[in-house]
């Protein structure tokens, strides 16, 4: 079922279950050709989440700071292909959301541990902010910040579950947001992780 936190932002809750099997070999198999790992912000911080990404291009961060690319800063070989489940789940709840025409050129597949957090930031290096996001939550649940246009505004939460899918665009596209620390646990399919797919059009 869909539920709309805000205009533009629209979850479509246990969305992937079906999927969730296949999406976790194939997160599985991306991982083996390009480990998960815990990047160095500009700041010097290495992060707690883990993360690898696939499709054309990758988002990454190091020392220099923010940016998609084609290769991998930390190995530069290039990023395995989207799987076509990826992609077409995708552009589904993308359309089912009311954004028909996404077409995904990249994937951050982000790995939270139990403690593992994202800070409250914005999404603003793609090119088109036009363009949704899409984001595949699996395994352990977190919960989500969905804030506002400023840094200092009051936030929501919102739990994500095995299967959700939300989509973030119009005006939602821009609103912070972030993820509170992972409760331990195990997830039956998973483990203990959590497990976010992030698709974005990227240029
Ligand atoms: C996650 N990842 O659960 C989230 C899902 C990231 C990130 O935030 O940057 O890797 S994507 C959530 C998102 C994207 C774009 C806009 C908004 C939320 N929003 O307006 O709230 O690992
Ligand atoms: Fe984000």
């Amino acid at each position: 079922w869909q539920e709309t936190l805000a205009e533009g932002a629209v979850i479509l809750r246990r969305r992937a279950r079906e999927d969730a099997e296949a999406l976790y070999q194939q997160i599985m198999a991306i991982a083996e050709q390009n480990p998960f790992a815990h990047r160095i912000t500009p700041g010097g911080h290495r992060m707690s989440v883990a993360m690898t990404n696939c499709g054309d291009f990758c988002w990454s961060v190091d020392s220099r700071g923010y940016q998609y690319q084609q290769q991998d800063n930390l190995n530069g070989r290039k990023w395995p292909a989207m799987p076509p489940l990826f992609r077409t789940l995708a552009q589904q709840a993308a359309s089912e959301a009311g954004f028909p025409g996404f077409n995904p050129d990249a994937c951050l597949l982000n790995r939270y541990e139990p403690g593992a957090k994202l800070t409250l930031h914005q999404d603003k290096d793609e090119k088109d902010l036009r363009q949704p996001i899409v984001s595949v939550s699996l395994g352990l649940p977190a919960v989500f910040q969905f804030g506002g246009f400023e840094r200092g505004d009051s936030t929501q939460r919102v739990l994500l579950e095995h299967g959700d899918i939300v989509v973030w665009g119009g005006p939602s596209r821009l609103r912070y947001h972030g993820i509170l620390p992972l409760k331990p646990g195990v997830h039956p399919l998973v483990g203990a992780w959590r497990y976010n797919l992030t698709f974005r059009r990227a240029f």
